[in-house]
């Protein structure tokens, strides 16, 4: 049986407001999509009204084989920040990045996802600082990573 989380930004920090009110359309849509066409994938959802810390806790108790996040700009910043503690907690977990973000901006997705990459093979190597220099749209900058 393969394992897939789906998740929505964890925003238990913006309690009251319409984003975390209701679960995301877009992930019921896949999931309602995938469920009538494959057998043996189970899902599971994590809405948005959970804390970073439940987030996590849901993922560590899981263990998913693949981990699935909508992300919008407006909240790539904790998107992306989740994604990386998501990783430190299961290594080898496929994850995948969708939603409105990814869509618009997918360079931007590949600038955050390809020094997670390159750190976890780092990390094979036991090395413990990192620092990538990426280059986008013309501007370069220095990424530095401490590997824990
Ligand atoms: C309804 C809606 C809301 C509702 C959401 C209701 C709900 N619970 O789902 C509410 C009011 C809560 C909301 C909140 C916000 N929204 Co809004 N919202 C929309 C709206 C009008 C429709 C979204 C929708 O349901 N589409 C239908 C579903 C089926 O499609 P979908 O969400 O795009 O998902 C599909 C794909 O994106 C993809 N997909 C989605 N996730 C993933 C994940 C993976 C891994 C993969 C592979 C694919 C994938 O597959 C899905 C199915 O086809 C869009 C505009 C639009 N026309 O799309 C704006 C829009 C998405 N929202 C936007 C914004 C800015 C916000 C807020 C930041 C507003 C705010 N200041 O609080 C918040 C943030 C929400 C968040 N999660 O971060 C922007 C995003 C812009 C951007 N560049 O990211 C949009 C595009 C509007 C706009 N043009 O500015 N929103």
């Amino acid at each position: 049986m393969l394992k897939v989380v789906l998740a929505d930004v964890p925003m238990a920090h913006l309690k009251g407001e319409a984003v975390t009110e209701s679960p995301n359309l877009g992930i019921l849509y896949i999931i309602s999509y995938v469920r009538r066409r494959l057998k043996n994938v189970e899902f599971h959802y994590l809405e948005p009204l959970l804390s970073l810390e439940e987030h996590l806790a849901e993922v560590e108790k899981l263990k998913p084989d693949v981990y699935c996040t909508s992300i919008t700009t407006q909240k790539k910043a904790l998107g992306y920040e989740t994604i990386q503690k998501v990783k430190q907690l299961v290594p080898n977990l496929l994850v995948m990045a969708g939603g409105a973000h990814p869509t618009v901006d997918p360079a931007d997705v590949r600038e955050q996802a390809e020094p997670v990459f390159l750190g976890l093979f780092q990390e094979l190597r036991n090395e413990k600082n990192l620092s990538v220099e990426i280059s986008r749209r013309g501007q370069s900058k220095t990424l530095s990573y401490e590997i824990r």
